[in-house]
């Protein structure tokens, strides 16, 4: 048996970092063998490349070399999670291929010239996409100053994630008015048929 891949993907200021912290607490007491890998994954050689450009606006890159340095991130430690996962560990994603399509095709690039590069990386077997009803979303003055933390922005965004709504792992929660408990059972509720190990092959992403 093989560990589960699962993402947890959404726009900023969803709580999709709380709820991976609360998600991890409870794999640990449950012992459930588990790994969180976060993207972008900054502390790698093209991890700090990222976070630069991410912090620092005077960071010149066109979007296509940003692009793909996001891409190669996931690359870079893609055996490792490979490996993790054949060795029956529960591989937890914050942010992923979706992600990395959404923001860059948001500023205007190509939605299958941003899918290309991540073709072949394995699909997750559930992804949790925490996501607003509303389209005012998540509180305005709680955007930071990074890159993309921007509500215009976000919208775009949400707009392209929603091309992935039919893919047969994809799973909506809206988070509008639930509390942090609530979300959290929601999303323990989705994962639970993946935590006793699959025998299925992994997925990748196609054209
Ligand atoms: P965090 O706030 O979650 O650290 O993300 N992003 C992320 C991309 O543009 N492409 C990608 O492939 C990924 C994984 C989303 C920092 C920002 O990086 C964006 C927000």
């Amino acid at each position: 048996m093989r560990g589960a891949l699962i993402a947890i993907e959404g726009l900023d200021r969803t709580g999709k970092t709380t709820q991976t912290e609360r998600l991890l607490a409870k794999l640990k007491e449950l012992n459930i063998t588990h790994k969180l890998v976060k993207f972008p994954k900054r502390d790698t050689q093209i991890g700090k490349l990222i976070n630069t450009y991410l912090t620092e606006k005077s960071f010149d890159l066109n979007d296509q070399a940003a692009h793909l340095l996001f891409s190669a991130n996931r690359w870079e430690v893609i055996e490792e999670i490979k490996k993790d996962l054949q060795d029956g560990t529960v591989v937890i994603l914050d942010r992923y291929v979706y992600s990395g399509v959404a923001y860059s095709a948001a500023k205007g690039l190509d939605f299958q010239w941003c899918l290309s590069p991540d073709i072949g990386l394995p699909k997750p077997d559930l992804t949790i996409f925490l996501k607003f009803r509303q389209s005012e979303n998540a509180s305005r003055a709680g955007f930071g100053d990074e890159r993309y933390e921007v509500a215009e922005f976000q919208e775009k965004v949400k707009h392209i994630f929603e091309n992935f709504s039919t893919n047969s792992e994809w799973s909506p929660l809206y988070v509008d008015g639930l509390s942090i408990d609530q979300v959290h059972g929601k999303i323990w509720a989705l994962l639970q048929k993946y935590l006793g190990g699959l025998d299925n092959g992994l997925q990748v992403f196609s054209i």
